[in-house]
């Protein structure tokens, strides 16, 4: 179930340091996510600032229609804009290392995925899908095996519908795609289930070596729920906790 305004606000302040009085917010990115994110926070009353490196975002226009008076910064990040912020809401596509956003980290912003927004709003199961390879077949097949079943579910996040956008689906159960670029932001996740289906090589021009691409996949298993593990991939394998709930397959 969506959580009330007033728990979502109050899990928002307690987890992430989020208060609509104080905090000043800049969300970084205007694609799919970045609008997900303006209309979430603006349902919730919060004041915030867009900020976009291109001179047109797509989204821009979409958002303005709905959203009307909203302050938007294309062009070159602003440093001093981001340096004055306590809260960054970055796009996954956008490398933290980015030179303006690695200033205001260093200058104490905190950085937020909307995953973790989603995340502090839903206290419907949970079922979280990573991986190199299969994940959208996976999360797919999900979706459709707990329809069959009978379930009211909403399906999405690195694969169609951005995450924040199915919380007014007030679904049963979420089956979530997670790519390593939105968990690399995420803390508070908890799923109910969770896979990381296996690890090879991939988006090295973000992630340092295949052992930090591997760490952030891993950040899927945060919390207490059930940890799918793929036998045959040692990297997978090597990411099993003592005392966690644990299915496998091969
Ligand atoms: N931007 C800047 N400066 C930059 C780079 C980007 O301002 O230096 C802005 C762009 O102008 C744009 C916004 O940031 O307005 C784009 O943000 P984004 O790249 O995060 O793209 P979104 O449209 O928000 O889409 C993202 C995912 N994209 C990436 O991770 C690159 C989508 O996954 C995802 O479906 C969507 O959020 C909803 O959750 C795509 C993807 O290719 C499909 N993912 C990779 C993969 O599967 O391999 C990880």
């Amino acid at each position: 179930m969506k959580l009330s305004q007033n728990t979502i606000k109050a899990q928002l302040k307690t987890k992430l340091g989020l208060d609509p009085a104080a905090s000043k917010i800049v969300v970084v990115g205007l694609g799919v996510t970045g609008v997900s994110v303006a209309r979430y926070l603006a349902a919730l009353g919060f004041d915030f600032v867009i900020a976009d490196s291109r001179e047109q975002p797509p989204g821009l226009t979409q958002l303005q229609d709905e959203l009307g008076d909203i302050s938007v910064i294309t062009g070159a990040f602003d440093s001093a804009l981001l340096n004055n912020a306590t809260h960054l809401v970055v796009s996954p596509g956008i490398s933290l290392e980015e030179k303006a956003i690695a200033e205001a980290i260093n200058n104490s912003a905190q950085i937020i995925g909307d995953i973790d927004l989603f995340a502090c709003s839903v206290d419907t199961p949970i079922v979280a899908i990573t991986g190199s390879n299969g994940k959208s077949t996976v999360t797919t097949m999900l979706g459709e095996m707990a329809q069959a079943a009978g379930k009211k579910v909403g399906v999405g996040g690195n694969l169609g519908v951005p995450a924040l956008d199915l919380l007014d689906l007030s679904a049963e159960l979420y089956v979530l795609e997670l790519s390593s670029f939105q968990l690399e932001r995420t803390r508070f996740l908890n799923a109910t289930a969770a896979t990381v289906l296996n690890v090879t090589a991939d988006h090295l021009d973000r992630h340092t070596d295949i052992a930090d691409y591997a760490e952030q996949k891993q950040r899927v298993f945060n919390g207490d729920g059930v940890m799918v593990i793929n036998a045959d991939d040692p990297i997978v394998v090597a990411m099993q906790e003592e005392g966690r709930q644990t299915v496998t397959f091969s």
